[in-house]
């Protein structure tokens, strides 16, 4: 079997992390065959050109072809998979409104064209900021391919919440089990703890101090990129490219018996979401490419406000991308 997989900016600093990975057959396993489909724009075609030597030069068994193309059409033809990860940076002073309307035609146009030349089974990745939104505007102008095909990445907060419990109650991160980052990949977001398992106790139990939950966890996960901008001097992309890859492979590969993960995708109305957003919810995948939301979860008065508040940015962003939503 031989997928083709679609990566948008490709040359960019994610990408470079990127591809690599799913050459080495991390979203679809040691036995499936991959072709990589690379979009970056006109200039930094050459730099893609380098980013495909490289690849040829490491070898890997299960890379069957690479293409590399400043073309819409070319880039998704026939693809499985479209990771979505190419967009303008945010400038110094610039406003959240003015990049949402900045990178929103380039997902008005990336939506019209997977409609038209990917596989009629796509699934498609949105990595590129605002992801919520870019998603949004992608998915309503391809409107023949099914709503449930769009996700937006917030497993790379997913981990930093991970990362962060694990840290403070002094375990790795793989016994925090069942985190959830709800709303906007922005810092708005809520990352929760209440459904928490930490070494199969609850969190809250093992934790143990509700204002450091509050007051230092909350705003420490929501403002990881800007620590690691200021740390590194760049965004986050190593990260990024690993939460990727972890979103990918969960859709294809599934997630663990009896866990979820977080992933910003489009609401039917439950928990109060309204229809159409794409929002960050927990899901459990089966590994067929679909997922379910995980429903029936509660809230504290304390979470639900947080909660609504990242909502609301969410239809804030909606509104003002209307014209661009086909
Ligand atoms: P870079 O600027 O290093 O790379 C972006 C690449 O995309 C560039 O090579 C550029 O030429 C290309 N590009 C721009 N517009 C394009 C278009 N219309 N078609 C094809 N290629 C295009 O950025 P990088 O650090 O790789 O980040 C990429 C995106 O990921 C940014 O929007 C960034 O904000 C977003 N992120 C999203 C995260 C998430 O959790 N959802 C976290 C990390 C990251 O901040």
């Amino acid at each position: 079997m031989v997928k083709r997989v679609a990566v948008t900016g490709a040359a960019g600093q994610i990408g470079y992390s990127l591809v690599p990975r799913i050459a080495a057959g991390e979203v679809f396993g040691p036995n499936v065959e991959v072709i990589l489909q690379c979009l970056e724009l006109g200039p930094a075609l050459q730099a893609l050109k380098g980013v495909a030597m490289e690849l040829d030069d490491c070898a890997f068994p299960l890379l069957k072809g690479i293409v590399c193309t400043d073309k819409l059409e070319e880039a998704f033809e026939g693809v499985d998979l479209a990771l979505l990860v190419g967009s303008k940076p945010r400038t110094a002073g610039m406003e959240r409104k003015d990049l949402l309307l900045d990178n929103g035609p380039i997902f008005t146009g990336q939506g019209k064209a997977i409609e038209k030349v990917a596989s009629k089974d796509v699934r498609v990745v949105v990595v590129g900021n605002p992801c919520n939104t870019n998603c949004l505007i992608a998915m309503n102008n391809a409107k023949s391919i099914p709503a449930d095909r769009w996700t937006a990445m917030t497993q790379l907060d997913h981990n930093r919440a991970m990362a962060q419990l694990a840290a403070k109650a002094g375990v790795h991160s793989t016994d925090v089990k069942n985190v959830i980052i709800w709303g906007n990949h922005s810092n708005t977001q809520f990352p929760d703890w209440r459904h928490c398992t930490i070494g199969g106790k609850p969190a809250p139990e093992v934790i143990g101090d509700e204002a450091w939950m509050k007051d230092t966890f909350i705003p420490t996960v929501q403002e990881r990129g800007k620590a690691i901008i200021d740390a590194r001097g760049k965004s986050s992309a190593m990260s990024a490219a690993s939460s990727a890859l972890d979103h990918a492979r969960y859709l294809y590969q599934g997630t663990p018996k009896g866990e979820w993960t977080s992933m910003a995708v489009v609401s039917d109305g439950t928990y109060g979401i309204p229809e159409g957003l794409l929002c960050s919810v927990p899901v459990t995948c089966k590994g067929d490419g679909t997922y379910d939301v995980v429903k029936g979860l509660d809230f504290s008065d304390f979470g639900k406000e947080k909660f609504q508040k990242s909502i609301a940015e969410l239809q804030n962003e909606r509104e003002t991308v209307q014209g661009l939503l086909g």
